[in-house]
């Protein structure tokens, strides 16, 4: 049986959620980290010296980071749907998911822990507006992407979606003025037809709101 580690608001997690759900692979999810706490433990730093979740094991293998846990389930479970065998085909799908994680999550969790999770009298809004820019020419770039592509990497759903559009409901729900995407705005509609990403994704998130602990 998957073990997954991580509470489930966490941004990271819901990547790894989501993939289990398309996957329709049986799991048990172990609460950890934020309010449920363990990441200091010896046994969960032994899976992760980084003490970070999500944390996945499945029999005798064990991952950390999120990206690498999707790449895994999809390698090892999609057979060549949501992966691809073909290295050059893979590459499609493997720059977004590392665009995801050197360029847009930077910016992003600026932006959410700058205005979200801060409470307000503490805002600095400079930084804030200096992240809210930087994501919107992130998103421009994504929009012009998917005006030629129905998904990131063609014509498919695939692994190189999840990163990315992981962060879409935030990043639409928030509270901050948003850019005219209408590409992006096209690709989350078609995302939130899938059962996996309304269960995982759009989920409500006002408990972290003005909230710097978890
Ligand atoms: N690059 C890592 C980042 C891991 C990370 O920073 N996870 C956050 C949650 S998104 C965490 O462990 N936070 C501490 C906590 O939730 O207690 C990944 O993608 O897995």
């Amino acid at each position: 049986m998957i073990e997954i580690w991580g509470r489930r608001s966490a941004y990271n997690v819901q990547k790894v959620l989501w993939t289990l759900g398309e996957l329709e692979l049986p799991y048990r999810h172990i609460d950890a980290g934020g309010s449920a706490g363990g990441l200091d433990q010896a046994e969960f730093l032994a899976m992760n010296p980084n003490g970070r979740i999500p944390v996945l094991a499945d029999g005798d293998v064990t991952i950390w980071e999120s990206n690498s846990i999707v790449r895994y389930l999809c390698a090892q479970y999609s057979g060549d749907r949501l992966w691809a065998v073909t290295p050059a085909k893979r590459s499609l799908a493997e720059r977004w998911m590392d665009w995801e994680l050197a360029t847009l999550q930077p910016d992003f969790l600026d932006l959410f822990w700058g205005f979200y999770r801060t409470p307000e009298a503490l805002r600095d809004h400079q930084k804030i507006q200096h992240a809210s820019a930087r994501c919107q020419k992130h998103f421009a770039l994504l929009d012009a992407h998917l005006a030629e592509h129905t998904f990131l990497a063609g014509d498919e759903f695939t692994m190189g979606d999840i990163p990315v559009a992981t962060s879409l409901y935030r990043y639409f729900e928030m509270g901050i003025p948003t850019p005219e995407i209408p590409n992006v705005r096209r690709w989350y509609g078609a995302l939130a037809e899938r059962k996996a990403y309304r269960e995982h994704i759009m989920t409500p998130f006002d408990k972290l709101y003005g909230r710097q602990t978890f």
